[in-house]
C-alpha cells in the first residue's frame, strides 16, 4: 500500500463528519503499541512484517529498549469503508502508571478512545484509572480484548473456557463502568433534586428521597461492552487479527441461511444452533451444547493454531483453501508457526479493519461533541455555566457547531508541549523534489554516465558527483569551476534540502486540538492563562475588539502569540500545514514563550480557560541535582527550565537551601527525566542526590497506656504536671505553658500577647480535609472577591451544596465536648491556605470564619479586624508548611487561638516604635493588594467602647502601622506559638505510602512476600484470579523502601511478577519520631530522609544538622 500524501490528509481533515479523533489507553503492557502499529501497517507507512515488531510510536530511544511507552503521541490514519473515506487521529498512550499524566493529555483532545484489556490478565488497576479518566473527559469507549492467542498458547484453554473467560472479563470491565455510571447519575439526580428544591422553596430536610430512582429513569444499554453492540472485538495484536461479531454473523447468515440481524443477537451469550432444524435455541449447559460463539467462532480459530502449531501440513492448505487465501510461499515454508499463523489470519481477519470499523461506527465525530462536555469544559473553580457572561455562553454554539466559516471564533486546547530535535522539523528536512528537478536530475546523471565513459576510454577527467542525498556538492567542485561543461549541471540544480546550520537546538511544539474555527499559519490568537477571567476583560476591554489588534492593553493572564506553524502528527514526522480546520489533532510551533505546559488559545477574549487536566498521578519522588562541574551551573537551571515545560507532570523547585530539585511521579519517571536533562536539555555531567522522601509532621494524642502497659489513670495528672514543667524548661523564656499544652506568647515588642493549643485533628477529618482541597482552594477564592465586594452572583446553588456538605461532614466527625462549635470557627485552612490544617478562633466577636462566603455577602465586623486578622493566618500559613521536626508540611493538627490581647498595643499608642530588629523575611508574606481598612479599628478582649474611641484618635498612625513592622512580628510570633504548642504534644512523623498489586503465580508468590516484608511492606489482601493460576496481592508499602522494589521483585521472580506502585496516603509511624535533641528509629530506613535538615553520625544514629 502507498503512503498517503500530505494533500490527501489535508483533504481529509475538512470533512469533519469522518474525523475520529482517538486515543488508546490500558494497563501496562495489555498491547497498545503493537495494535498501533497494525493500524499504522495498513497505511502503508510501516511494513506489516515489522507490525508488532518496530512499536513505531515509541520513538525515543529508552521507550525501545525498556520496552514501555512512555509518552502519548499521535498519527493520522486513512481508511476507507462503504465510499467514506475517514482521518482517524489516533493517540497511542503510556500505560506505566508513572506516565499516567500523558494519559489525560491524551484523553482531552480526543473524542473516543480504545481500552485495551489483555485477555490473560484481564481488568487490572490501570485499567480501572483509564476508564475513570474517560469518563471524566466525557469520551466514549470501545473495548479491544488483545491477546487471545494466550488463552490458546499459554493457558491452553478449550475454546469453551475461553468463551467463560473472555464472559468474565466483560461483566468485570461492566461492573467498572456501572460503578462510575451510577455514581454520576446519583449525583445528576441530587443535583436536579436540589435545584427544584431550591425553586420550590420548600422546607429542606423533611422528605426523604429515594435516590436509587435516578437510576431507573434512566437507559445505561447503551454505556456498556458487549460483542452484540458492536463496540467489544477480540484480537491478537501480534499475530495481526481481530475480529467484531458482525463479521462472523455476515459469514454465517449466508452459510445457514438465518439472518444477519438474528446472528447478531445470539453470536454472544448462551445460544446455541439445533443443526437439525436449523434455529437458534437458548442453551442448556446440561445437555452440553455449546455457545454459539464458541461453534462458529472460536473453534474455527482453535483449530488454525492446533494445525499451524502441530504442523499438519496438510490442514493448514485445506483450512488456507476453504477461506480462499493466498499465503506467500515464504511465510508457507518458514520454521516459526508465529510467521505463519500471521500470514493466515491477518489475511483472514486483518486486525485493522476490525478495529477501524469499529471505531469508524462507534465512535462520535468532532461533531457529537456533547453539550455538557463543552459546559464543563469551560467551568473552571466554583462556577457554572450559567453563571458565565453571556458573551461566553455563546461559544457554546461555536464548539457545537465545530464550524469553518470566517465568522467562527478560533478555539484550541494546547494539552501539552513536546520537544523534537530542531533537525526533524519539516523545514530543515529534504524535501521531495519536484518534476522539474527530477528531469534536471535525469539529464544530469545522463552526463554523468557519458562522461564515466569516455574517462574510462581515456579523454576526460572523472569530475565531480553528487553524494549522499544529494544535499552536499562533493568538495571537489572548487576545484574544477573552470570547467564550464560539468559545472553548469550542478549549479543549476538547487538542492533545497539542507540541514540549516544543523542546529542542535530543542524546539517545542504544542499537542493540540481546534475545536473550532480554523487555525490558520500566522493567525494573531490569545493565549488564555489558567487564572483568566473572560468577565475582567469583558469589563476593561471595549467589545469588538480583536486579536490582530496591536496594542493590547495589558490584562492579567492573557497574551497575544503567533501560530508561527502548524503541523500535521504522524508518530515520528511532522509534515507542515498552511491551516488546519475544526475538529483535527494538530502541531503548533513557536508557543514556546507563550505556553509552559497547557493552556487555551482563542480568538475570542470572551472565551474562558479550559479546566485543568485531570492527572491521577501525584508527584511523591524527589531528587536534588547539581551540576559536577559547577560552571555549569546556568545550563542546569536552563535545562531545568526546559524539562519542566516539556513534561506535563514533572515538577521544577528551588529550595531555600538553593538547591534544585526535581519532583516526578515514580522512579520511572525519575530515570526518563535525569536521562533528559543529562542528553537533551542541560547536556552537561550531573550528579543525583539519593531520592529525598517527603515526610508529614503530626501530633498524636497522649498515650493512655506506659510503657509496661500500665494504665495511666491517676498518675498521669502528676505525669503531666512534671511534663509541664519539663515542657516549661525547654521552652525560651517569655513563652509559657500549661497543663493543658496551652501556649501564651508576647511579640517582641510586648504588645500584643498570644494562646494557641494544638491539636491532633480525627483521622477521617484528615482525610476529609484532604478531599475537599478543591473545594477548600474554591471557597477561598470566593471569600476573598467577597472582601474586595465583587459581584457575588457566581456562587452557584451546586457549588454551596458542596460546601453544606463539607461543612456537615466536619460536623459530623467533629463531636464532643472538646470540638464543640469548632466548625463554625474555621478561620483558616493550611499550608497554602487549602491543606488538611486547620486554624480555630475561639476568640470572642470571632465572625470573619471560612464559612462566610456561604452567606454570600460581605461580614462588614470581618473588616474591621481584617488586617491584623491576615497576619495571624500568615503565622498559621507559615507554621502549618514546615514543622519543628524536620521542617516538613504538617498534617492533621488543629491549632486553636483561644486568646488575642492588643491592648497594651493600643494603650501604648502606636507611634511608640518597637526596639527590636524587624524580620523582614517574614513581613514580606504579608505583601498583598491592600485595601483601605475602615476608619474604626476595635479589637476584642478589650472594653470596645474604649478602643474604639482611642483607635478613633490614632486612626491615621495605626492604619499605617498595620503593615508595618508590627504586623511582621504578629506573624513570626504566630508562628513560634503554634511551633512551640506542637512541641509540647507527642510529635510523630507520618510516611508517604504507596500501594501495589502484584501478580504472581503459586511458585514465586513466597518470593514476592520475602520481598514486601523486608521493606516494611504490608499485605492487605490476596486473592486468587478467577480462571487463571495467577494469585493477586495487594499490599502497602512505604514511598521510603521502593526504590528498587520493583526490579527486585522482577529478579526475584525471573520476570514473572510485575508491580506498580501507586502513591496512595500518608501513614503515622509510632515507631518515627524525630524531636530537635533526640531521634529515634524504629524503621530500619536505608537512606537520610531529611536531607538538609538531619545528619547521620558514624554510628549510625540520626542527629540534627
Ligand atoms: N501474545 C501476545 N503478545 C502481545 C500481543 N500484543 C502485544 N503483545 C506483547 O505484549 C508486550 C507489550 O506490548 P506493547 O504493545 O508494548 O504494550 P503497551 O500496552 O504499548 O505497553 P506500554 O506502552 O508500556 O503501556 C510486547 O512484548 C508485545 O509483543 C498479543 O496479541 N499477543
Ligand atoms: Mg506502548
Amino acid at each position: 500500500m502507498v503512503l498517503n500524501s500530505l494533500d490527501k490528509m489535508i483533504q481529509l481533515q475538512r470533512n469533519t463528519r469522518n474525523i475520529r479523533n482517538i486515543c488508546i489507553l490500558a494497563h501496562v503492557d495489555h498491547g497498545k503499541t503493537t495494535l498501533a502499529d497494525c493500524l499504522i501497517s495498513s497505511n502503508g507507512i510501516i511494513s506489516s512484517r515489522l507490525a508488532g515488531k518496530l512499536r513505531y510510536m515509541d520513538s525515543r530511544e529508552d521507550e525501545q529498549i525498556r520496552g514501555i511507552t512512555m509518552k502519548s503521541s499521535a498519527i493520522s490514519l486513512h481508511y476507507e469503508k462503504d465510499d467514506q473515506e475517514y482521518l482517524i487521529n489516533l493517540i497511542d498512550s503510556p500505560g506505566h502508571v508513572d506516565f499516567s499524566s500523558e494519559v489525560s493529555t491524551a484523553v482531552r483532545i480526543c473524542d473516543g478512545c480504545i481500552i485495551v484489556v489483555d485477555a490473560v490478565e484481564g481488568v487490572c488497576p490501570q485499567t480501572q484509572a483509564v476508564l475513570r479518566q474517560a469518563w471524566l473527559e466525557n469520551i466514549r469507549p470501545v473495548l479491544v480484548i488483545n491477546k487471545i492467542d494466550r488463552l490458546i498458547v499459554e493457558l491452553k484453554f478449550t475454546p469453551q473456557e475461553a468463551y467463560f473467560h473472555l464472559k468474565n472479563i466483560l461483566e468485570q470491565i461492566n461492573a467498572l463502568t456501572g460503578a462510575l455510571f451510577t455514581s454520576k447519575v446519583l449525583e445528576e439526580w441530587a443535583k436536579r433534586e436540589t435545584e427544584s428544591q431550591a425553586s420550590s422553596n420548600s422546607v429542606p430536610g423533611e422528605q426523604v428521597y429515594d435516590w436509587s430512582a435516578g437510576l431507573e429513569h434512566t437507559d445505561d444499554s447503551h454505556l456498556y461492552f458487549s460483542p452484540d453492540q458492536g463496540n467489544v472485538i477480540f484480537t491478537s495484536a501480534i499475530d495481526g487479527w481481530g475480529f467484531g461479531i458482525e463479521h462472523f454473523a455476515k459469514l454465517y447468515s449466508q452459510k445457514l441461511g438465518i439472518k444477519t440481524d438474528v446472528l447478531l443477537k445470539t453470536l454472544w451469550g448462551d445460544y446455541y444452533l439445533n443443526t437439525k432444524s436449523k434455529k437458534i435455541m437458548k442453551a442448556d449447559q446440561t445437555k452440553g451444547k455449546k455457545p454459539l460463539f464458541v461453534q462458529l467462532v472460536l473453534e474455527n480459530i482453535w483449530s488454525l493454531y492446533e494445525a499451524v502449531l502441530k504442523k499438519d501440513k496438510e490442514k493448514i492448505d485445506k483450512i488456507v483453501s476453504s477461506l480462499g487465501l493466498k499465503i506467500g510461499a515464504r511465510e508457507a515454508r518458514h520454521s516459526d508457526p508465529k510467521v505463519q499463523i500471521n500470514a493466515i489470519c491477518s489475511q483472514w481477519l486483518p486486525i485493522s479493519n476490525s478495529v477501524l470499523d469499529m471505531v469508524c461506527q462507534k465512535l462520535p465525530s468532532p461533531l457529537d461533541i456533547p453539550a455538557e462536555r463543552v459546559e464543563r469544559l469551560l467551568c473552571t473553580g466554583a462556577r457554572t455555566f450559567d453563571s458565565l457572561p453571556p458573551e461566553t455562553q455563546e461559544l457554546k454554539t461555536a464548539f457545537m457547531k465545530c464550524g469553518s466559516d470566517d465568522t467562527a471564533p478560533v478555539i484550541i486546547f494546547v494539552s501539552k508541549m513536546f520537544a523534537v530535535d530542531a533537525k526533524s522539523l519539516p523545514c530543515n528536512k529534504p524535501r521531495p523534489l519536484t518534476p522539474e528537478e527530477i528531469a534536471q536530475r535525469r539529464e544530469f546523471a545522463r552526463r554523468r554516465h557519458a562522461e564515466k565513459l569516455a574517462a574510462a576510454q581515456g579523454q576526460v577527467p572523472l569530475e565531480p558527483t553528487l553524494v549522499g542525498n544529494t544535499s552536499e556538492i562533493c568538495p571537489k567542485k572548487e576545484e574544477t569551476k573552470n570547467d564550464e561543461q560539468l559545472t553548469s549541471p550542478a549549479e543549476n540544480i538547487t538542492l533545497k534540502p539542507v540541514i540549516q546550520e544543523a542546529e542542535d537546538k530543542d524546539y517545542f511544539i504544542a499537542f493540540a486540538r481546534v475545536f473550532s474555527g480554523v487555525a490558520r499559519k500566522g493567525q494573531k490568537i490569545f493565549v488564555l492563562g489558567p487564572k483568566y477571567d473572560p468577565a475582567e476583560f469583558l469589563r476593561r476591554v471595549p467589545l469588538g475588539f480583536s486579536a490582530s489588534s496591536d496594542d493590547l492593553p495589558s490584562i492579567p493572564h492573557m497574551a497575544c502569540c503567533t501560530l508561527e506553524n502548524l503541523y500535521l502528527l504522524m508518530g515520528r514526522e511532522l509534515e507542515d500545514l498552511q491551516e488546519v480546520p475544526p475538529g483535527n489533532v494538530l502541531g503548533i510551533g513557536g508557543l514556546q514563550e507563550f505556553v509552559l505546559k497547557s493552556a487555551t488559545l482563542c480568538t475570542s477574549p470572551s472565551c474562558p480557560p479550559f479546566i485543568p487536566l485531570n492527572f491521577e498521578a501525584t508527584p511523591i519522588v524527589r531528587v536534588a541535582v547539581e551540576p559536577k562541574h559547577p560552571s555549569e551551573m546556568p545550563q542546569l537551571v536552563k535545562g531545568m527550565k526546559l524539562l519542566n515545560q516539556a513534561d506535563p507532570c514533572v515538577q521544577v523547585l528551588i529550595q531555600e537551601t538553593g538547591e534544585h530539585v526535581l519532583v516526578t511521579a515514580g522512579e520511572v519517571h525519575l530515570q526518563r527525566c535525569l536521562d533528559d536533562l543529562k542528553e537533551r536539555f542541560a547536556k552537561i555531567q550531573i550528579s543525583v542526590s539519593e531520592p529525598i522522601i517527603p515526610f508529614r509532621e503530626t501530633i498524636t494524642k497522649p498515650p493512655k497506656v506506659d510503657m509496661v502497659n500500665e494504665e495511666i489513670g491517676k498518675q498521669q495528672k502528676i505525669a503531666v504536671i512534671h511534663q509541664t514543667k519539663e515542657d516549661q524548661n525547654k521552652l525560651p523564656e517569655g513563652v509559657q505553658v500549661d497543663a493543658d499544652g496551652l501556649i501564651t506568647i508576647t511579640t517582641p515588642n510586648k504588645l500584643a500577647t498570644l494562646s494557641v493549643r494544638a491539636m491532633p485533628l480525627p483521622e477521617e477529618v484528615t482525610q476529609i480535609l484532604e478531599e475537599n482541597c478543591d473545594l477548600i482552594r474554591s471557597m477561598e477564592q470566593l471569600t476573598s472577591s467577597l472582601n474586595e465586594g465583587e459581584n457575588t452572583q457566581m456562587i452557584h446553588e451546586k457549588t454551596q451544596a458542596k460546601i453544606q456538605e463539607f461543612k456537615q461532614k466536619l460536623e459530623q466527625n467533629l463531636q464532643g465536648r472538646k470540638w464543640r462549635n469548632v466548625v463554625d470557627q474555621i478561620w483558616s485552612f493550611g499550608p497554602r491556605k487549602c491543606g488538611p490544617n486547620i486554624l480555630v478562633n475561639r476568640c470572642k466577636d470571632f465572625k470573619s470564619s471560612v464559612w462566610q462566603c456561604l452567606e454570600s455577602k460581605c461580614i462588614k465586623d470581618a473588616s474591621k479586624y481584617r488586617d491584623f486578622d491576615n497576619s495571624i493566618i500568615s503565622g498559621f500559613q507559615l507554621a502549618t508548611f514546615s514543622g519543628p521536626m524536620c521542617e516538613e508540611p504538617l498534617m492533621g493538627v488543629c491549632f486553636v487561638l483561644e486568646k488575642w490581647d492588643l491592648s497594651k498595643f493600643l494603650g501604648q499608642g502606636v507611634t511608640e516604635k518597637p526596639e527590636e530588629e524587624l524580620d523582614r523575611g517574614e513581613t514580606a508574606v504579608l505583601s498583598r493588594d491592600s485595601k483601605s481598612p475602615t476608619e474604626n479599628e476595635q479589637f476584642q478582649d478589650d472594653s470596645p467602647e474604649t478602643l474604639e474611641k482611642k483607635s478613633k484618635r490614632k486612626g491615621e498612625t495605626l492604619l499605617a502601622d498595620c503593615y508595618g513592622p508590627f504586623s511582621g512580628q504578629l506573624i513570626a510570633t504566630m508562628k513560634e506559638a503554634c511551633r512551640y504548642a506542637l512541641q509540647v504534644k507527642p510529635q510523630r512523623l507520618m510516611a508517604a505510602m504507596y500501594t501495589c498489586e502484584i501478580m504472581a503465580t503459586a511458585e514465586v508468590l513466597g518470593r514476592v512476600y520475602a520481598v514486601l516484608s523486608k521493606r516494611e511492606g504490608r499485605v492487605l489482601q490476596e486473592e486468587m484470579k478467577e480462571g487463571t493460576d495467577m494469585f493477586i496481592i495487594k499490599a502497602v508499602l512505604p514511598v521510603a523502601e521502593s526504590f528498587g522494589f520493583a526490579d527486585e521483585i522482577r529478579k526475584r521472580t525471573s520476570g514473572l511478577a510485575s508491580p506498580q506502585l501507586v502513591f496512595s496516603h500518608w501513614e503515622v509511624h509510632h515507631l518515627l519520631t524525630v524531636t530537635k535533641q533526640v531521634i529515634s528509629v524504629g524503621l530500619n530506613f536505608s537512606y537520610v530522609p531529611w536531607r538538609g535538615q538531619v545528619g547521620l553520625d558514624a554510628s549510625g544514629v540520626l542527629f540534627p544538622a
